[in-house]
This record gives C-alpha cells, sequence and structure tokens, in this order.
C-alpha cells in the first residue's frame, strides 16, 4: 500500500504573515499526508499547526563554515520531518549534481527525514526522445542504494512544466510513473509535478502509478491546495 502524499513546496515564498494560510491548510487537511516545505524561516512559526513539515533542501554536511545553508539536523530542529531533495530548481540555481543529491538525501534520512527526492528531464532532453534515459541516469546518480518506501519518496517534475502552466499530459505522466514503478518497485509513493491545480489533479491522481503530487504556486493558499488534497484523498 503507498503513501497518498500531497506535499506544498512554497519555495522563496511566505512571511510570518502566512502561518495562517498554513493553519487553515492544516485545519482543511485530510484523508491523505499533508506536507508543506515552507521557507525554513516559517518552519519555527508553524511548527504546532498540527500539519508535516518539510525542508526545502539541506545540505550533506551535519554543520560547518557553509554560509548561508542549512543541515538536515537544523531542519529537524526546527520541526521538519520531510526534506526535499534534488528539486530542478536547486540542480539548475546552485549546480547540485546527482552525487550532491544522493548525499543530501543521506543527510536527511540520518536524521530521520523522508526525503522527496525530485528528477526530471528538460524540454530539450524530452524533445530529443531521451526523457527515460535522462529520469534513469538521474536515479543511478542520486537514489541513494538504502531507499525505502519509509524513507524517501519520488517526486517526477518534468523542469518544462514547473512553474510554466504547462502540466504533462496524463499520457505523459503514466510513461514516466510506470518505468519508475518497475525501477523501484511496490510501496513507494511516486509523486507528479509541474504546474499541478484543482482543474488536472484528479486527472493526474486516477493514474495507476501517481500516489500525490508535490505542488508549488497552488500550495500557497489553502483555497487552492486544498482542493488537491481532497481529489487525493
Ligand atoms: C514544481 C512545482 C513544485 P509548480 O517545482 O515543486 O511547482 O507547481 O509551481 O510548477
Amino acid at each position: 500500500m503507498t503513501r497518498k502524499i500531497a506535499a506544498g513546496n512554497w519555495k522563496m515564498n511566505g512571511l510570518r504573515a502566512s502561518v495562517e494560510e498554513a493553519r487553515a491548510i492544516a485545519s482543511g487537511a485530510d484523508g491523505c499526508t499533508v506536507v508543506i516545505c515552507p521557507p525554513a524561516t516559517l518552519l519555527v512559526p508553524m511548527s504546532a499547526l498540527g500539519v508535516a513539515l518539510g525542508g526545502q533542501y539541506c545540505h550533506a554536511s551535519t554543520s560547518g563554515a557553509h554560509t548561508g545553508d542549512i543541515s538536515a539536523p537544523m531542519l529537524a530542529d526546527a520541526g521538519a520531518t520531510w526534506c526535499i531533495t534534488g528539486h530542478s530548481e536547486r540542480r539548475a540555481d546552485h549546480g547540485e549534481s546527482d552525487a550532491d543529491v544522493r548525499a543530501q538525501t543521506e543527510a536527511a534520512w540520518s536524521v530521520g527525514l523522508t526525503a522527496i527526492l525530485c528528477l526530471g528531464e528538460t524540454l530539450a532532453q524530452r524533445e530529443a526522445g531521451e526523457t527515460l534515459d535522462v529520469l534513469r541516469s538521474q536515479m543511478d546518480g542520486s537514489l541513494p542504494s538504502g531507499a525505502t518506501p519509509d524513507n524517501t519518496v519520488i517526486a517526477y517534475e518534468p523542469v518544462w512544466a514547473i512553474g510554466t502552466g504547462k502540466v504533462a499530459t496524463p499520457d505523459q505522466v503514466a510513461e514516466v510513473h510506470d518505468a519508475l514503478r518497475a525501477r523501484v518497485g511496490p510501496g513507494f509513493s511516486l509523486l507528479y509535478g509541474g504546474s499541478v491545480k484543482a482543474g488536472n489533479a484528479a486527472d493526474l491522481f486516477a493514474l495507476d502509478n501517481v500516489d500525490g503530487a508535490l505542488v508549488g504556486g497552488a500550495s500557497l493558499a489553502a483555497a487552492d491546495f486544498l482542493p488537491i488534497v481532497k481529489a487525493l484523498a
């Protein structure tokens, strides 16, 4: 039995006033696992809301001279129980390699955080017919061998669908998720991410190997996110 998970990736959005929005999400979160990954500054203010919290990234080291970074123990100490690793915005903006993502995922596990490990192809890679090869290579390089359904969730996020309003078609998502399922086996939750909204969530969740979503823009407001949660529950 795979866990049904609706995870909100708030990215670099949210001030302390946004805690009230998270409270509204928490109060309506029902029937599936709901995770909010706010900016790290909001983990402590959100820690009493009764909703699972996640970091958006963690450094591979537990502490040290890494200005501006955050470690997995810090996230756990602030109330997180989950952590996104390998998001394409981190891979692109911060040059994170598969090896970095693998080490970060292991760091997340080391303090009991469940990793939401992100994978996805660019538009050029899709148009070149390389999608499944790219994902296979990202899995080989970034998924540590100790992955289990308890410590890891896989999120397929085609880069060309992120924040663009262009959601992958159900056929495109099914092809990738079926391949991921064949690779990891039963039990692992497989999330889709990339312009998920209330209007397209039900069609995505109807697919056999889609166990939830990693939602960006539509997770910032309860009015947008809760209908997605409801479509999954
Ligand atoms: C993909 C997703 C959340 P959005 O990055 O991880 O964002 O739903 O805004 O495309």
